[in-house]
């Protein structure tokens, strides 16, 4: 039986605690080498909506989905009223707007950082016409990443194409309406593997403070070296007040996009550490959008998200049992055993139980996951996707 404080710190954590969930995430995706369809696969944008809605009704943490405009906005700023209608019906809000300047033919040697004035100017009015959609549908981000580089030494003037980043950001940022912002995503590599335009933190940082004060700085943890420390990255964002928010995922080897927490539960929880303890010493909530990207290329999409969900639940509860006071005296006093104990004992600490009781007080289930499975949803929607998802096999070459 957990003891009473503890039941009243993880309510407390799980009171504030929203993780956007990504529509690209209940979609058939693949690698290189192909994709294995899923009858039940989300195929439109009320698919999307309605999966995620299931997400939220068992998790109770996930009100809002991240739209990729491209695939959730056929119509572009068109299909605004389509997707108010579904955030309605299916009880989750559209969340982070998501450009995409890397997929159509036009973009083989990049978008805001191509040499081609032209394709430049393309690549801002989509981020314009981005903008509008986000403030038809009210979300708070514009959510960027950028396929941009190259692949060969010597191909592409790399000064050059930092100052048109710079330019195309600030371009776009002058047309933020108050109260939205702008993240900045990094990515070391992949698609381009010689150079990529913004490709780790302190990039992404001097580019997001000269677009503007709206501009901050996104972190998604599948896009870091195997050696890089990713929460030592966030402690300084925090401290520079340009953390805007998180792509969680895990990986063993590269930009995995696996289920976060499969591979490295305490990675994870060493960052929502670092965000809880600047939140203690500072008295400041973290103005960070907690956000999910994963491609679930063999799991059952909806599965996954919830046993996603459910991890991220545990961590943030896990992370807030830490005893910051005692925490902040033994690394004063240099006390480095028990200081690294503090957090070791918090990770080892089984949360399960207080989240199943503040579930209780939400009237949620207290396993996500079981009330899924009895609700019937998959049986009932399998039938109506299965023919369109096994009719359109996609191969690499
Ligand atoms: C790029 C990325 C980016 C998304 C995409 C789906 O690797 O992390 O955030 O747009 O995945
Ligand atoms: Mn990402």
């Amino acid at each position: 039986m957990p003891h009473a404080n503890q039941v009243d710190t993880v309510a407390a954590a799980l009171d504030q605690f929203q993780i956007e969930l990504p529509s690209w995430g209940f979609a058939n995706t693949g690698t290189r080498f192909g994709k294995f369809q899923q009858a039940a696969a989300a195929i439109t944008t009320e698919d999307k909506f309605s999966d995620a809605g299931q997400v939220h009704q068992f998790t109770g943490v996930c009100p809002t989905v991240a739209l990729h405009v491209l695939w959730d906005l056929p119509e572009g700023v068109g299909s605004v009223p389509d997707v108010k209608t579904l955030a309605a019906r299916y009880g989750v809000r559209a969340g982070s707007i998501n450009p995409n300047v890397f997929q159509d033919q036009i973009y083989k040697y990049g978008s805001l950082g191509n040499p081609d004035p032209a394709v430049r100017a393309h690549s801002l009015d989509h981020l314009l016409a981005s903008i509008e959609i986000q403030t038809g549908l009210g979300s708070r981000d514009l959510s960027l990443w950028f396929a941009d580089g190259s692949n060969y030494p010597g191909t592409q003037n790399i000064r050059h194409r930092r100052k048109w980043f710079a330019d195309g950001l600030a371009a776009a940022h002058a047309r933020l309406n108050a109260g939205q912002r702008m993240l900045v995503e990094y990515k070391p590599f992949e698609p381009a593997f010689y150079h990529t335009d913004i490709a780790d933190w302190g990039m992404a940082l001097e580019l997001a403070r000269s677009a503007g004060p709206q501009a901050k700085v996104l972190v998604d943890t599948g896009h870091h070296y195997q050696a890089q420390n990713i929460e030592q990255i966030v402690a300084w964002l925090l401290d520079l007040d340009m953390l805007g928010g998180f792509h969680f995922n895990d990986r063993r080897y590269a930009d995995d996009d696996l289920t976060m927490g499969s591979i490295d539960p305490y990675q994870a929880f060493r960052i929502f550490h670092e965000i809880r303890y600047f939140e203690w010493e500072t008295g400041k909530r973290a103005d960070v959008a907690y956000m999910i990207d994963q491609s679930h290329n063999l799991k059952g999409k909806i599965e996954a998200m919830i046993q996603t969900v459910v991890t991220a639940r545990e961590l943030v509860a896990k992370a807030a049992l830490v005893d910051h006071a005692r925490l902040a005296r033994l690394q004063q006093s240099c006390d480095l055993v028990d200081a690294e104990e503090c957090l070791k004992d918090a990770f080892a600490t089984d949360v399960r139980p207080a989240i199943r009781e503040w579930a209780a007080s939400k009237g949620l289930p207290a396993d996500p996951m079981d009330a899924f499975r009895q609700s019937g949803y998959l049986e009932r929607v399998t039938p109506l996707r299965r023919e369109r998802n096994l009719s359109s096999v996609a191969s690499y070459a």
